[in-house]
């Protein structure tokens, strides 16, 4: 096999064995590489009903055949386990160096089992693989984490690691990459945390063998120069993703006060111009120039990195709109390990039941000082930081009275930044997302307000999210790429199979990744089925909330406008079909088959029955 090197490490904290375990070729074509390998894994090994953050549970790196190779923004990792924020299926793609090094040291992922009795890090060089005590940096937060393994390892070396919140797990902790890059947002550091692993370093030394290097080479060096040229023309990479705020309040889709609001006339106050003006440095993964991190002063005069979605769920869905508050809320999260979406959505919940009588507490929108205060106890699960780090769905279970009907959230993972209230395709994508309720699969909303009828429940909304769902949920998270490249400047998706095509030696094309998504899908869905007792479709509905008149917005380009919800039902069954699962979401036999997923299709029918 070229680009895939066959090869991967099963770690066992609990016994500190190391296996270096192999695959072949039929099983790379099928599953290519990514969250394909991650959930191939977890269904086939994970026990049903297993203890998220117990020892059986399985924490996964991996890279695809194209993360790591000298193709444009390969530096990304898919981590990936049971989640223990909603139950399901759980993963996340973080950039940084660990592609690189990782696949370097000759092996394309990781299975991590078991628990360690005491703090614990993986060291990777190339043959050499040790599981060290970690009890120097266990307790810290993660920048001081990276200074420490910087100097002990290098600037170079490939880094994982969790704060206080993964190791306290915090049911929404982050891993964490390097300054600026985090990700896993279902609890992928809780697990860490759980196993008592606080990072996994890694370097390598071996050539990667590609099938036609001569020509990979030419295509990544066309490859950067294009991506350059387009960012240069459209100056993308000068705010990153907060360039995009203002637009959203333009459109009524920020989430303002626990998304009661869709826009604010503060907003310009924490817009991409103001990120632009105020940055004082960019952050980005090995081998991109697009870095995507702007980093500000915060208000303690730390550097914190920005993202769109940082800004939307710390600053304007906390109702505060001061820069360099927000990014000392950005800082702390990250210092912690915590997501920045759902601590923040947790916090904007919090301060919602708070104003709407149903629980006692000292905390309003708008209170930049008391956020902070609350993320330190979040981290440290102190006082009401433990019932906020459990994530909206259980905070609204246990507060009971209706609050579930304001709870921003979907299978239990947290809303991110577009308000939904008037975008029934966008919804739509947060409701089928394979991990609840993240913008990474299928983010409609330019289709949905540019190019069709705002209002419209159409069938092509639920063909355009099944579309992207495969693109930007299938064939980047195989490939184990950043998907920047092509949806904020353009660089044509037609470029990635030509990179697969030299790295493999393989002549395929870009439809033919379609099934290979259609398949994760489908066994994501059934991996949701099965751990699941009370599945239902209502697991793919959105809040309440967005469909209440009495919230609708009184002035703004969607005044008085809400969804409706026998609309989005039908969205919903259109999604249904053109997936071939049945009313109840739950791909059929006939599907399964049909994706070479037969034996999988008769394990799940040992939990529900298939149509
Ligand atoms: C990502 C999720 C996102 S999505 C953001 S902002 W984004 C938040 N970032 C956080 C952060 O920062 N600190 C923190 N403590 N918590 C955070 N939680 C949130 O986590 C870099 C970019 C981004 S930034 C996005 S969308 C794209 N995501 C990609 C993806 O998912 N797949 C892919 N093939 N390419 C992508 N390219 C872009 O990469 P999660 P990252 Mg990502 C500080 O991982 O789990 O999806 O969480 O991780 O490398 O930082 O993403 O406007």
């Amino acid at each position: 096999m070229k680009g895939w090197l066959g090869k991967y490490l099963r770690i066992n904290l609990t016994d500190k064995t190391i296996k270096k375990e192999e695959y072949d070729q039929e099983f790379a074509h099928k599953w290519i590489g990514g969250r394909g390998f991650a959930i191939k894994h977890l269904w086939d090994e994970l026990k049903p009903g297993v203890d998220p953050l117990g020892p059986d549970n399985k924490f996964i790196v991996a890279l695809g055949p194209v993360s790591g190779t000298p193709s444009p923004m390969s530096g990304k990792v898919v981590v990936a386990a049971k989640s223990p924020l909603t139950g399901g299926y759980g993963d996340g793609s973080i950039g940084g160096k660990m592609a690189h090094q990782l696949k370097k040291a000759g092996y394309d992922y990781l299975i991590i089992e078991g628990k360690a009795k005491e703090p614990v890090l993986i060291n990777i060089e190339d043959d050499k693989i040790e599981i060290l005590p970690a009890n120097d940096i266990w307790g810290k937060g993660v920048y001081d984490t990276l200074e420490i393994l910087y100097e002990k390892y290098s600037k170079q070396h490939g880094i994982l690691t969790i704060g206080q919140a993964g190791e306290n797990q915090v049911l929404y902790a982050v891993v964490r990459a390097m300054e600026g890059r985090a990700g896993g947002r279902p609890g992928m550091g809780a697990v860490m945390g759980s196993k008592n692993l606080k990072a996994i370093v890694a370097k390598g030394t071996k050539d990667i063998p590609i099938a036609d290097s001569a020509e990979l080479k030419k295509a990544n060096s066309e490859g950067l120069k294009g991506i350059k040229k387009l960012d240069d023309e459209i100056g993308w990479s000068k705010q990153g993703s907060t360039f995009i705020l203002s637009w959203v309040n333009e459109v009524a889709a920020l989430p303002v006060n626990n998304m009661r609001s869709t826009f604010s006339p503060d907003a310009w106050k924490i817009d991409g111009d103001r990120v632009e003006a105020a940055k004082v440095g960019r952050s980005g993964c090995q081998g991109c120039f697009l870095r995507c991190g702007v980093a500000v002063l915060d208000k303690e005069g730390h550097h914190a990195e920005l993202d769109y979605e940082n800004m939307a769920l710390l600053g304007s869905d906390l109702g505060i709109f001061d820069l360099p508050q927000v990014a000392s809320l950005n800082y702390l999260c990250d210092d912690y390990g915590i997501d920045t979406i759902s601590g923040g959505a947790a916090l904007a919940f919090y301060a919602d039941a708070i104003e709407q009588g149903l629980i006692q507490g000292d905390f309003k929108f708008g209170q930049a000082e008391k956020a902070k205060e609350l993320l330190k106890k979040i981290a440290y699960r102190e006082q009401e930081g433990d019932l906020l780090a459990q994530g909206t769905k259980k905070m609204a279970e246990k507060i009971g009275q209706d609050s579930m009907d304001f709870a921003m959230q979907v299978k239990g993972l947290e809303i991110s930044g577009y308000n939904c209230k008037f975008l029934p395709g966008m919804a739509l994508g947060f409701g089928t997302c394979s991990i609840g309720a993240h913008h990474k699969e299928a983010w409609i909303i330019t289709y949905e307000i540019n190019e069709t009828d705002r209002s419209s429940y159409g069938r092509d909304k639920a063909q355009k999210v099944v579309d992207l769902q495969r693109i930007r949920g299938g064939l980047f998270e195989v490939f184990t790429v950043c998907r920047y490249p092509w949806i904020e400047i353009g660089w044509p998706l037609e470029h990635y199979p030509d990179y697969f095509n030299n790295i493999t030696g393989l002549n395929w094309k870009l439809e033919d990744y379609n099934e290979i998504a259609d398949r994760l899908y489908a066994l994501i869905r059934a991996f949701w089925v099965r751990e699941t007792p009370d599945w239902s479709r209502e697991y793919d509905v959105i809040p309440k909330m967005w469909f209440n008149p009495e919230i609708a917005d009184k002035e703004g380009p969607i005044a008085g406008k809400v969804l409706e919800s026998d609309k989005y039902n039908q969205l919903l069954e259109h999604y249904y079909d053109i997936r071939n699962w049945d009313k109840r979401g739950i791909p059929k036999k006939q599907t399964m088959k049909e994706l070479d997923l037969e034996k999988e299709a008769a394990e799940l029918e040992g939990y529900v029955s298939l149509e």
